[in-house]
């Protein structure tokens, strides 16, 4: 059994639905959701001035899925909950009716075309280390060999 933590943000109203809709087809495709974060109202990070306010919260899930297993599901529920447009490196971030993000995946260390993980900002983003930090505060980042409570600080 693997267990993999999720950061789930949305910045569309209504954000609560989107959440507990992306929260329900988790549980439903992916396995069950054994720890949830706090979810926290944060400014947009890296976003144009006037982007809505984000709901961002985290989640542990069990799973018998594989990392990339993990992510064509996310896919399908992002899609599923009408989430348009996909960032691309070269556009900036736009606002989502829900984006699902694989945070970390047991202590592995992945590095494929289209996911790595840790998430490559999962360190820098305080909407992440925050809701994260209540589930797996003594989790130790695989890469950078500390605590997710420490990077926090
Ligand atoms: N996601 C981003 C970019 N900026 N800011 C907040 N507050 N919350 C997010 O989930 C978020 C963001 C790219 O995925
Ligand atoms: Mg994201
Ligand atoms: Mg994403």
């Amino acid at each position: 059994m693997n267990s993999a933590y999720l950061g789930l943000g949305s910045n569309i109203y209504p954000r609560i639905i989107y959440i507990y809709h992306a929260l329900h087809l988790i549980q439903k495709h992916i396995g069950e959701i054994e720890k949830m974060s706090t979810i926290y109202q944060t400014s947009p990070w890296k976003m144009p001035e006037n982007t809505p306010f984000f709901y961002n919260l985290c989640v542990k899930v069990k799973t018998h899925l594989l990392p990339l297993q993990v992510l064509e599901h996310i896919f399908f529920i992002e899609k599923k909950l009408g989430r348009t447009k996909k960032t691309t490196s070269y556009e900036k971030y736009v606002s989502r009716t829900i984006d699902i993000d694989i945070l970390l995946f047991n202590n592995e260390i992945i590095q494929e075309e289209n996911l790595t993980v840790p998430h490559p900002f999962l360190h820098e983003r305080h909407f992440v280390l925050l809701p994260l930090s209540e589930i797996a505060g003594h989790f130790e980042h695989p890469v950078l060999k500390k605590k997710i409570k420490d990077l926090l600080k």
